[in-house]
């Protein structure tokens, strides 16, 4: 009998594909025969049916988990290593046992709850506390707790990376590591750090959150969080922490689409408008800035509590009164700026419109109170709203703003001046939390905006999911080197040759003559434009076998990326790479009455780069105070592109993770409409699929993902061979003969140096051997006996 027709025997439970639930569990009524060409099955929904097969059996449906398998909390020691069985383990443990921690060899998957979970006390920290990993549940302050350990036993660095798609919750865990790590490594003496660490989130979210269509609390920038630890005798102590920051998404500050909010401390702000009266603010809807999406709220968020929230939270990390009042004071400026109304011209004396030029009114009451808000003078806002400056080698030209040119000056000046806030911001954190950390060992906490599609796609996806493509890259290579090594450890040979490399497509979007170089060089053009570029993508990448060129037109272009191909709308990819703003316009800025406008204009434009070096822990700090200069001219000449900036950075954060010891947190989003425990299968399998869960599994799958150390396989075992050709003495050769009595194909199994390692489904196979062993020789006994009774 060979080993399929032993394992499809009738009664044995296999998977089938279905249109909804995409696997479906069923029963064979007959055993299957070699060459028969099909199989007799019956379906969980009680259908009897023929499945077809090839005659050499080679396209068998999977086979089931054995019973005592499922709810396994580590997907990698289950038998059978396929999707559905991954499926089915994950959707018992969370539908019916309402658990959303499941490890998969190394990784951690967390299925969004969208539940309120009593997980997460102090207790509960404390019972995780010195225990290692497979002791307990799986959970976040496990792996937490294993990264600390590792910490204080090796002084190595750590990094914990959290990804999933926008909504999956990597902002929630990313909280919860943190949390673990102030609370074990807090000493008596320094409260404050641990304090402030915590306080440091409400912060970062109020100014770089919002509300999108996939997510009320949707970061829109990355955070890579480096916990500093000093050791004392033996024990780690947080000493103080850095955090770097990646591309905040500027355009929502002017623009929200659809269903969507601009950042919640605009709307924070608003709701508590009576303490600020001098803001002369108003409800949100009548700020042009926040009521363009047409959701003011958020279900069970206050904005006004948010508010108190987040003022508390920077009083703790170090923010004085007088610059919250400033602080409020710009983010009300930005509001006001958003509604000076620029309207159409009429020329002399005619009322015949001219299209070439529009008009502020002088006494524009928004205009006014910006002037006001941002002591700079209203007029030359106005005229430099009103016109712009082209310069040539020695000279230069005044050219009216049509209407359109207006606001988007208006624009870009109002984007540009939140951008160099958030900066600030972060700036100010860092040297709070940096409490004067010398160079120490550290742990840093990962978390990214995660890959997003949206109806419409811009250059904030694109580079979004960039990132989530280099971060993916970085796992799949670390995944396969731990593989790598483990079976080099045990002498054996063996090529993985089948893994999944995502670097075609980063090659797409980062080589010369890709999405981005092109992107740029279309950017350097005096007549670039988005459509023009479109084209040359088409062109020149078509060549790409993960671009796409769209079914008609030069508007949009589609990338295959790991998780999902995606289309993106070209418009404004130019003008948001370029990035510029108006000259004038900032400097009108730089020349303000009020100190914190000044400081934060000429911030330099940072991108962090050397996060790495020692002087990162003042990085995003470096604050350059105007105050004594004559003149202060903002730094905007030959500025790097945001798409090439982007890509250095991303390749700083990749080489940083790189030399840590990576920890991974895979967080899937169960459902779209935000419902508690609700599991749909498609939507979890794409992501299983995305994140690497299901890559890794296969990783295992490809290899030898069954390991036994050669006297537990012996002791198992032994009964398999006959008497001569066991030894207690020389397990190992025992266990040869075990498995190649049973065993004929050789790439089966490996011997190694202290393991033997087995291909997937193995040994399933040698239990039902040893299964059927047992049953005949207890029939035998049972025969033996009943003739003498
Ligand atoms: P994200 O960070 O992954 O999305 P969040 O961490 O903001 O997603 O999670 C979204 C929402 O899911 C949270 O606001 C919670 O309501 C809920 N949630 C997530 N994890 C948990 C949990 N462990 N327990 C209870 N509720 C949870 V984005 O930032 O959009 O990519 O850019
Ligand atoms: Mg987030």
């Amino acid at each position: 009998m060979s080993s399929e027709e032993m394992l499809y025997a009738q009664g044995a439970k296999i998977w089938v594909p279905h249109a909804e639930q995409v696997w479906e569990s069923a029963t064979l009524e007959e055993s299957y025969r070699k060459g028969a060409g099909f199989l007799k099955i019956v379906t969980e929904s009680g259908s009897l049916r023929e499945v077809k097969l090839k005659a050499d059996g080679s396209d068998l449906p999977p086979l089931r988990n054995p019973a005592i398998l499922v709810g396994q909390n580590d997907l990698t020691t289950l038998s059978y290593l396929h999707e559905p069985g991954v499926l089915h383990n994950l959707r018992v443990r969370f539908c019916e046992r309402q658990i959303i921690y499941t490890y998969c060899g190394i990784i951690l998957v967390a299925i969004n709850p969208y539940a309120e979970m009593p997980l997460y006390g102090p207790s509960i920290i404390r019972a995780y506390r010195g225990h290692a990993m497979g002791d307990l549940e799986p959970h976040i302050f496990a792996l937490a707790e294993e990264a600390y350990t590792k910490l204080e036993r090796e002084n190595c660095n750590l990094s914990i990376i959290v990804s999933g798609e926008s909504g999956a919750g990597k902002t929630v865990s990313a909280k919860y590591a943190m949390r673990y790590f102030a609370a074990v490594g807090g000493s008596e003496s320094e409260t404050q750090v641990e304090r402030k660490v915590l306080a440091s989130s409400p912060i970062m979210e109020a100014f770089g959150n919002a509300k999108t269509t996939r997510n009320d609390n949707s970061s829109r920038f990355g955070k890579f969080t480096k916990l500093l630890f000093r050791n004392q005798m033996g024990v780690m102590y947080l000493q103080g922490a850095t955090m770097h920051t990646y591309l905040l998404e500027k355009s929502r500050v002017v623009y929200q689409a659809q269903g969507e909010r601009n950042y919640h401390i605009f709307y924070q702000l608003c709701a508590a408008r009576a303490k600020y009266p001098e803001l002369v603010l108003d409800h949100q809807d009548k700020f042009q800035f926040l009521n363009m999406g047409g959701a003011p709220d958020i279900e069970r968020v206050s904005d006004a509590d948010q508010f108190n929230e987040t003022v508390q939270a920077m009083t703790v990390l170090g923010f004085s009164i007088n610059q919250i009042a400033d602080i409020v004071k710009i983010l009300a400026g930005i509001l006001h700026l958003g509604n000076i109304n620029v309207s159409k011209k009429y020329n002399e004396g005619t009322d015949e419109e001219d299209t070439d030029s529009c008009e502020i009114f002088p006494n524009d009451i928004h205009l006014q109170i910006t002037g006001d808000l941002l002591r700079v003078k209203a007029d030359d806002l106005r005229r430099w709203l009103l016109m712009r400056k082209i310069e040539s080698v020695n000279d230069y030209v005044l050219i009216p703003n049509s209407i359109e040119a207006a606001e988007a000056a208006r624009d870009a000046l109002a984007k540009h001046i939140y951008a160099k806030l958030f900066q600030y911001i972060v700036g100010v954190l860092n040297k709070s939390l940096n409490n004067g950390s010398k160079q120490c060992s550290f742990i840093g906490v990962l978390d990214i905006y995660g890959f997003e599609t949206f109806e419409v796609n811009s250059f904030e996806q694109f580079c979004i999911n960039y990132a989530n493509e280099k971060l993916q890259q970085q796992f799949n290579q670390h995944v396969f080197k731990l593989e790598q090594e483990e079976y080099l450890k045990e002498g054996i040979t063996w090529t993985m040759i089948d893994f999944y490399d995502n670097q075609p497509c980063i090659d797409l979007i980062e080589s010369k003559l890709g999405v981005l170089d092109l992107l740029d060089e279309e950017c350097r053009m005096p007549r670039g434009s988005d459509e023009s570029w479109a084209g040359k993508l088409i062109g020149k990448c078509s060549k790409f076998p993960h671009f796409e060129k769209p079914r008609f037109g030069t508007t949009s272009f589609f990338i295959k990326h790991f998780s999902d191909t995606v289309e993106y709308d070209v418009n404004g990819f130019l003008e948001k790479n370029r990035d510029t703003v108006s000259k004038e316009l900032t400097q009108v800025l730089c020349e303000s009455n009020m100190q914190l406008v000044k400081q934060v204009m000429v911030l330099e434009e940072i991108d962090t780069l050397s996060v790495d070096s020692a002087k990162a822990s003042t990085l995003g700090g470096r604050v350059v105070i105007s105050a004594g200069r004559k003149q202060v001219v903002p730094s905007k000449q030959h500025k790097k592109t945001v798409g090439s900036q982007f890509q250095e950075s991303l390749a700083s954060l990749i080489s940083t993770l790189h030399a840590t010891t990576p920890h991974y947190v895979r967080c899937i989003k169960p459902n779209d409409e935000k419902i508690a425990f609700k599991w749909e299968t498609a939507k979890i399998i794409q992501q299983l699929r995305a994140c690497g869960v299901l890559e890794t599994v296969r990783i295992s799958a490809a290899g030898f993902p069954s390991r036994w150390l050669y006297p537990d396989f012996y002791m198992r075992y032994q009964l398999l061979a006959h008497r001569s050709k066991i030894d207690k003495n020389d397990m190992k050769q025992s266990c040869r003969n075990i498995v190649t009595k049973w065993i004929q194909d050789e790439d089966k199994y490996r011997f190694g140096n202290t393991q033997i390692f087995f291909r997937a489904g193995q040994v399933a196979f040698m239990e039902q051997v040893r299964a059927n062993l047992r049953k005949k020789y207890i029939t035998v006994v049972q025969s033996v006996v009943r003739r003498f009774i």
